[in-house]
């Protein structure tokens, strides 16, 4: 079964997008294989409701461990399955915890192992930031790095948001070559366009 993850810095949408994405797909209950650093596996069991509750956060914080859900994708005639990861967010500076940075490092070994890759950024923070700051460095390596192994696609979410308008133009131009999706996490914008793109590279 190929495997996509969700990358990107915190607090840009990725764990809303999970849960919302599988409730979008018609799944009412979560179940999450959570992989820690150690190789511990948890199995959890969440609704919706628990899930957003448990795995979205307004005040930016880090995923520490990868959740993987089991999802079936539909696309022409069928459905093809996929294992969708979130990760932990990622930060352009060293992070102080040590704790923090060992998830990142984790983050950043399975993106080197998967088949698909869907980048998140915010598309109102990039419209919002002063021209010079829009796209970080982090962002554009992830997406060198990302698209010269993996299927890839760049999210730019939060559309329902003000300067997102401006943020996705500024996206399309940084990064053109790549696909780019507008979506919204939260009004579940844009999620046929991210099943036909994970369908195309899941085969
Ligand atoms: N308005 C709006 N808020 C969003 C959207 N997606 C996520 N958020 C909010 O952004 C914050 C961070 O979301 P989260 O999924 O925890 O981000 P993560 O750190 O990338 O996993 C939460 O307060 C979410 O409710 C979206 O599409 N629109
Ligand atoms: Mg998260």
């Amino acid at each position: 079964m190929p495997d996509c993850l969700i990358i990107g810095k915190t607090n840009v949408g990725k764990s809303l997008f999970l849960v919302n994405y599988a409730a979008h797909l018609g799944v009412r209950e979560l179940a999450l294989e959570r992989r820690y650093r150690d190789g511990r596996i948890e199995y959890l069991k969440l609704t919706l409701t628990e899930a957003r509750r448990k795995l979205v956060d307004e005040v930016p914080h880090c995923t520490r461990y990868l959740d993987t859900i089991n999802l079936l994708i539909p696309g022409g005639k069928g459905k093809r399955k996929i294992a969708l990861t979130d990760s932990c967010g990622l930060t352009d500076d060293i992070h102080g915890e040590e704790d923090v940075r060992r998830a990142m490092a984790s983050t950043l070994a399975r993106l080197r192992a998967v088949e698909v890759v869907l980048h998140m950024l915010s598309a109102p923070m990039v419209g919002e930031a002063p021209p010079s700051q829009a796209v970080s460095e982090l962002d554009r390596q992830i997406a060198r790095f990302a698209s010269l192994r993996s299927h890839y696609a760049l999210l730019a979410n939060k559309m329902d948001l003000d300067h997102a308008k401006q943020g996705l133009a500024r996206l399309q131009k940084e990064f053109a070559g790549h696909r780019v999706i507008p979506i919204s996490a939260l009004e579940r914008q844009g999620f046929r366009e991210v099943s036909a793109f994970v369908f195309h590279a899941a085969r």
